[in-house]
């Protein structure tokens, strides 16, 4: 049986050796409204032009409902619309921008270096057993120690919405083995029978989670009847570290027809973020 206990709330006005502590006991840190909602407003919105039909936006809710049938990473409707999220400069502009930029320089210091690939994800209700399931990103981007995950809620995201979810200290004890399984990723970690306790909170439009390469971590099934979650995440690490030349790639570029750089970036007026990683590439 396992339980659920709140993330632990970290401020972004805490000293930096204080976030580093809470980082390596928890495998995580966990800031309330890091991001300004008009931001976080401003990409869903963007994101839900390129949804349409498919996912609408309840004004009076709040919510994002789901229009037809439920897909999720891979299916059909999910390879039409990603390409089109991922062509958004916004949304690669939102990891590169000073607010989320000084959350990763408190963990990982003031040089950082922000992964190319930037992922999107649509938590469809109704796909009961294909949420992402239990898992290290040390495993899934072949990533060292010094790498982390940056999460950020594009809503409020409420219980039975797919929220996010951590084991606690769980990056303690290396990469784990994996098996093959259903949803996101398509593989699970080992969970040691000692780890029952789970960290994992409502969260608010805004909110960011930065998880060590090696925590553990998973979303809740949508049990939900319309509601569709969508977040945004990406990886960085302390400049210098080694990228596995994978990470070059945009998400899913391996597997859907003419998707990559070149298509993402040709409709963007400001060519600063296009390949800024090349050098990186090059010398990782
Ligand atoms: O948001 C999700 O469902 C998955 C996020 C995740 O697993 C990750 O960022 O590594």
């Amino acid at each position: 049986m396992s339980e659920n206990q709140p993330l632990v709330v970290s401020r972004v006005d805490e000293e930096h050796s204080v976030l580093r502590r809470r980082f390596q006991e928890y495998g995580y840190v966990y800031f309330k409204r890091a991001i300004a909602a008009d931001k976080c407003s401003s990409l869903l919105q963007a994101f839900l032009q390129q949804l349409r039909p498919h996912i609408d936006y309840n004004e009076g809710s709040g919510k994002l409902l789901l229009n037809g049938e439920p897909f999720f990473e891979t299916d059909p409707i999910w390879d039409e619309v990603y390409p089109k999220m991922q062509s958004l400069y916004d949304f690669h502009n939102f990891f590169h921008q000073e607010d989320a930029q000084r959350l990763m320089q408190s963990i990982a210091g003031e040089k950082i270096f922000v992964y190319p690939m930037k992922m999107g994800r649509i938590a469809s209700p109704r796909k009961i057993g294909f949420e992402t399931p239990p898992h290290q990103d040390a495993h899934s981007h072949q990533a060292g120690p010094t790498m982390a995950g940056i999460w950020v809620a594009l809503h409020d995201v409420h219980e039975g919405m797919g929220r996010l979810k951590l084991l606690p200290g769980s990056h303690k004890d290396g990469v784990r083995q994996v098996f093959s399984a259903e949803g996101v990723g398509g593989v699970q970690c080992e969970i040691f029978a000692h780890e029952n306790t789970w960290h994992v909170s409502n969260v608010e439009q805004g909110d960011v989670i930065i998880f060590h390469s090696c925590c553990v971590h998973k979303a809740e099934p949508n049990t939900t009847e319309d509601a569709v979650r969508i977040s945004i995440d990406t990886r960085f690490c302390d400049y210098g570290a080694p990228v596995s030349p994978s990470n070059f790639e945009p998400h899913h570029g391996w597997r859907i027809e003419g998707f990559d750089w070149d298509s993402i970036y040709q409709g963007w007026s400001d060519p600063k973020l296009q390949y800024y990683w090349r050098d990186y590439a090059e010398t990782a």
